[in-house]
């Protein structure tokens, strides 16, 4: 049985429900025309952080043409308002809340995503294109968490979750370990510096960010950021040796960008997918010096600067392989923006008139909207041709689904836990249409439902501000929150709850149906 039947199986057995739709034969993929597919996925981009959405202080051209010529989306979600999750649901279809293990990884993390789970990646490979992932992974590698050996090959890898191609970093920029991984082995590997890894203890001899601050001559921290240093920056996490195969923060973003360029026109004449996490506009900011100063908001500014430059070089890159036409493009990001993430970056001092959330409450961590409304941008010449903004709620849940429906595997939906191919038609701006619902996720694993304009979060209590030094409010509260969400009516400061026990009480019950369930089948079975 392979994975695509076992998926299949697994998903019908676990549900009450019967699904109405049968698994069709796996048909190679044999549409025609069917695009290239990339995903350019940001980190920690913020709603109001591109031009295209309002930003001040920065100009991003390339994310703004992409926009000008696609379809602009002003209610996108992230499935939750930090990064291992959001991938984690990227990328399988499922909500990361269903599986223990997929809150924010350290570095020496197992792979969270398991070989026998179906993700986009094998949805592609089965449709007969090749697939490659690079830069920013944060989803583990290896088998045992804290046990793999940096010096020889890691597995699993992202060959085993459908990858045929990758170029990563295995977790953050302010993860250790500090080197770039392609095909499961460290890149430009030293053999005179073989690697060690820790997040318990560092390394006799080697110094740390808390004993030897004097040595954080790049950027200093302003919390936590204070175990290895490597290039001058504190990180979370110890390591040892690395040698000449250690990354230059400052030629990250030129790095990811040029193999995926390669990556490109090595492959123009097949379909190909392409999943390009940026480490921008991740901490620790230290973009390469041709973007320094060249935005009014210090290094946060810049590295938007360098990401949207990103953009631009891969645009370029399917251009001059004659390819853009036929390729879809999705610009998004992983979650809501934050200025200090831990370093003393002069993001929060120079940010200036920019609201980084484009004015929503909250931000990276938090249940409010800022936590999981993002830029989302579709870009796909050949099909969509009516450019526009569409206000449509869409959540990145649907992403395998919708892409299932674009390859024409879309029977590929009874492996879908979460996702829904019927989405495809507001994605592409075929219809303007709401998605039934939206769960997003915040960092304490409070969820949020989004449904017929109305946002409930649920009551689980905790802090009113991120606790640790980042200053967000993250709307957890042990009472349960109603915010009213029609455009022009949208406030995330007037709880209705009381006001309408009615409403409340239907935000509760789907958002219970969907813990319970599948939420594919939800939607199609219960109609919503
Ligand atoms: C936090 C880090 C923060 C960032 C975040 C994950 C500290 C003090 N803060 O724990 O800097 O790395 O985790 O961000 O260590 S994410 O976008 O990858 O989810
Ligand atoms: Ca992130």
């Amino acid at each position: 049985m392979n994975k695509f039947n076992k998926g299949v199986c697994s998903l019908l057995f676990a549900s009450t429900v019967v699904s109405p739709l049968v698994a069709g034969d796996n048909n190679g993929g044999k549409v025609a025309n069917r695009p290239n597919v990339v995903m350019i996925y940001a980190d920690d981009l913020g709603f109001g952080d591109v031009g295209c959405y309002g930003a001040k202080g920065v100009e991003t051209p390339n994310v703004d043409r992409l926009a000008a010529n696609g379809l602009r989306f002003t209610h996108a979600h992230s499935v939750a308002s930090t990064s291992t999750p959001s991938r984690y649901a990227l990328l399988t279809g499922e909500y990361p809340w269903r599986k223990q293990g997929t809150d924010v990884a350290a570095g020496d993390a197992a792979m969270i995503i398991s070989p026998d789970q179906y993700t986009v990646a094998d949805l592609f490979k089965d449709a007969g294109y090749v697939t490659a992932a690079f830069g920013k992974w944060h989803l583990g590698l290896g088998g045992e968490t804290g046990k793999q050996d940096w010096n020889k090959p890691l597995s699993p890898s992202l060959a085993d979750i459908g990858f045929d191609y990758s170029y990563i970093m295995a977790a953050t920029a302010d993860r250790v370990p500090c080197v770039f991984i392609e095909n499961g082995r460290v890149v430009d590997y030293d053999p005179s510096e073989p690697i060690f890894v820790s997040y318990s203890s560092n390394f006799e001899g080697e110094p740390s960010g808390h004993e030897n601050p004097e040595l954080l001559y790049n950027l200093k921290s302003s919390h936590g950021h204070d175990m290895a240093i490597v290039n001058g920056i504190g990180r979370i996490g110890y390591m040892k040796g690395g040698g000449k195969a250690l990354w230059k923060d400052e030629n990250i973003a030129d790095s990811i960008t040029a193999h995926a360029v390669d990556f490109i026109k090595a492959n123009s004449d097949k379909p190909f997918f392409v999943y390009f996490a940026t480490n921008d506009v991740h901490v620790p900011r230290f973009p390469h010096e041709r973007f320094r100063g060249s935005t009014s908001m210090g290094l946060r500014g810049d590295a938007i600067a360098q990401f949207d430059w990103c953009v631009g070089e891969i645009m370029r890159a399917l251009e001059e392989a004659g390819v853009a036409g036929n390729t879809l493009v999705i610009l998004t990001s992983d979650n809501g923006p934050v200025l200090d993430d831990g370093y003393a970056d002069g993001s929060e001092e120079l940010v200036g008139e920019h609201r980084p959330a484009g004015g929503l409450r909250g931000g990276k961590y938090s249940a409010f909207e800022g936590g999981t409304r993002v830029p989302f941008i579709v870009h796909w010449p050949v099909r969509i041709k009516e450019p526009g903004v569409n206000n449509g709620v869409v959540s990145q849940i649907d992403f395998l689904g919708v892409m299932a429906k674009i390859v024409g595997l879309s029977e590929t939906n009874s492996v879908i836990a979460d996702g829904y191919c019927g989405e495809e038609a507001v994605w592409l701006g075929d219809v303007f249409a709401n998605r039934a619902f939206a769960v997003g996720m915040a960092s304490n694993h409070t969820l949020s439902l989004i449904k017929d304009g109305w946002k409930y979060i649920e009551p689980k209590g905790g802090p009113a501000m991120v606790p640790w030094g980042v200053r967000i409010e993250t709307g957890y509260s042990f009472e349960p929150q109603l915010y009213r969400m029609v455009d022009g009516e949208f406030d995330e400061t007037r709880n209705c709850a009381s006001e309408e026990p009615d409403v409340l009480k239907c935000m509760q019950e789907t958002l219970e149906l969907v813990r319970k369930n599948s939420g594919f089948l939800v939607e199609t079975n219960y109609g919503y």
